[in-house]
């Protein structure tokens, strides 16, 4: 594998990675270009970059999913190249090969690992000539529906029946009992084929109550794999995550040796390099299973960041010019305990519907352990074009005990008006017995969470207490602006309320 310096990247993103990614690269005297839609034109990616190139409308079908608009703006301005970022065309196989094809750098895995871990059947069966666990179930697509019932029986309800394209969920059926099962079959694929163009549908055994654990594995083009230990992804809410954490609380030392090997091979699997990361379930004794393998930087990455200390991006980077890994499994130590919270522009209490808006308040935490991705500045607005993320706050600690005390003061500090955000539904998380003890899976939101928890603790009194503040603060601007922030800083300060305890 030749080596070959990158002098200039495009990064195809927007929002918070594009930024993350961009910091990197400067670090690394890399010049950095960034696209952009007409909806972003003032967005902080494009400003910190070196230069900028529009791509089209706001829409991202329009912008940010255009392959050929991101290659032709990396030719025009000459860069070596490109960064997807995640989401998007991040795992686009036609995408990085037409990229690889215009003889630019892909900053990602080869296309026909991409391939291979888009569809979850194929997935699968790489993994298994790896000898990687797999949830009892069928290895082809099921057609006829009284084979699949047999076979059902054999494996045991409930079962569930998935599309081999799907991903988030989509096109999941939970069949019960062999009554409900033509019924399901029938939906599963009817869904796959509407959202994915594509029917096929597989058999597995129902973990019930599975606890969601990835592996961020790194392989180099010269045949090294290492992991980079575990994210626990296990509170999420109709499969989009809100919290995650490195470690989890509840591997030993042997299954995380264990698991970590299992990651290691399913990448061997598909001839994988670059970052990836390998999706488990465990099952309540603790057993586990591969899922499935995301072929992109995650958003949770900074997690295993701040407990390896180590710089993802930066990796990525130099695997991407040919270099060789520059560290062994051995030399890998999980310092401390990281929590990441996902601030969305959405409410809780009301069914986390997106709010947009404009963030009339954005006031970042400080201190000790505390890291915020993000990609808005205070009077910025969130683009209804988008997801609403406003940013990713990072806490590491020495102990997870200790990390879970940062990030609720980290919450209480982080002020942000004009929109309703995932905040106090953090907040509250965090302080939960479950989330504490460790003792929670993938149901944790569906089992604990209501909106009344934050109406009836945190709404009234606080939200009178800002609008009070807010009034001040817009008389106040009207004669002195320099004194506008001071009644919402002091007054958050002093009446804070110990709202969720
Ligand atoms: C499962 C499962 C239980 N048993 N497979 C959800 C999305 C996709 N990544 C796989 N998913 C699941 N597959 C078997 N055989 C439960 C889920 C699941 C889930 C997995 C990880 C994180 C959150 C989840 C929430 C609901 C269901």
């Amino acid at each position: 594998m030749k080596q070959k310096k990158i002098t200039k990247l495009l990064v195809a993103n927007r929002g918070e990675i594009a930024l993350r990614v961009m910091r990197s690269a400067r670090e690394m005297g890399i010049q950095t270009v960034a696209v952009f839609s007409e909806a972003d034109r003032h967005a902080l990616h494009v400003r910190f970059a070196d230069e900028s190139v529009c791509i089209g409308p706001p829409a991202s079908a329009e912008s940010y999913l255009r392959g050929e608009k991101i290659i032709a703006a990396a030719k025009e301005t000459g860069a070596d190249a490109i960064h997807p970022g995640y989401g998007f065309l991040s795992e686009n196989e036609a995408f990085a090969k037409k990229v690889a094809e215009s003889g630019l750098i892909f900053v990602g895995p080869p296309p026909e690992a991409i391939r291979i871990m888009g569809s979850k059947l194929a997935a699968k069966n790489a993994a298994a000539q790896f000898k990687v666990p797999l949830v009892p179930g069928t290895s082809e697509p099921i057609s006829d529906v009284s084979k699949a019932k047999k076979l059902s029986k054999e494996i045991g309800y409930p079962i569930l029946i998935k599309a081999s394209a799907g991903g988030g969920g989509k096109g999941m059926r939970i069949v019960e009992r062999e009554s409900e099962f033509e019924e399901q079959m029938e939906r599963a694929v009817s869904e796959a084929k509407s959202a994915f163009g594509d029917g096929s549908v597989f058999i597995e055994k129902f973990v019930t109550k599975p606890r969601h654990i990835e592996f961020q594995i790194f392989g180099d083009q010269h045949g090294n794999i290492v992991h980079l230990f575990e994210r626990e992804c296990s509170i999420q809410r109709r499969h989009q995550k809100v919290v995650e954490e490195a470690p989890s609380s509840i591997l030993t030392p042997e299954l995380r040796e264990a698991m970590g090997k299992a990651a290691v091979n399913a990448a061997k699997s598909c001839g994988y390099f670059n970052a990836g990361t390998v999706e488990f379930i465990l099952d309540e004794s603790m057993n586990f299973y591969f899922l499935e393998m995301n072929t992109r930087l995650q958003v949770e990455h900074p997690v295993t960041e701040q407990i390896t200390g180590l710089d993802l991006v930066n990796l990525q980077i130099r695997i991407a010019q040919g270099e060789k890994m520059p560290f062994k499994q051995e030399d890998l130590r999980i310092n401390g305990h990281a929590i990441e919270v996902r601030v969305y522009a959405e409410d809780p209490a009301n069914n986390f519907l997106p709010d947009i808006g404009t963030l009339k308040t954005y006031r970042r935490p400080q201190g000790h352990g505390i890291r915020v991705d993000d990609g808005f500045e205070e009077g910025m607005a969130i683009s209804f074009y988008y997801d609403p993320m406003i940013a990713k706050m990072i806490c590491h600690a020495g102990t997870r005990e200790a990390a879970i005390e940062k990030t609720i003061r980290a919450i209480d500090e982080y002020n942000i008006t004009g929109v309703e955000t995932t905040l106090g539904f953090c907040k509250f998380v965090m302080k939960h017995p479950a989330f504490r003890s460790g003792a929670f899976d993938t149901r944790f939101v569906e089992q604990y969470f209501k909106p009344e928890v934050l109406r009836q603790h945190e709404s009234n009194p606080d939200r009178d207490l800002i609008a009070a503040a807010l009034a001040a603060m817009t008389f106040a601007e009207s004669s002195a602006p320099a004194a506008a922030s001071q009644p919402v800083e002091s007054g958050r300060s002093k009446w804070k309320l110990n709202r969720l305890s």
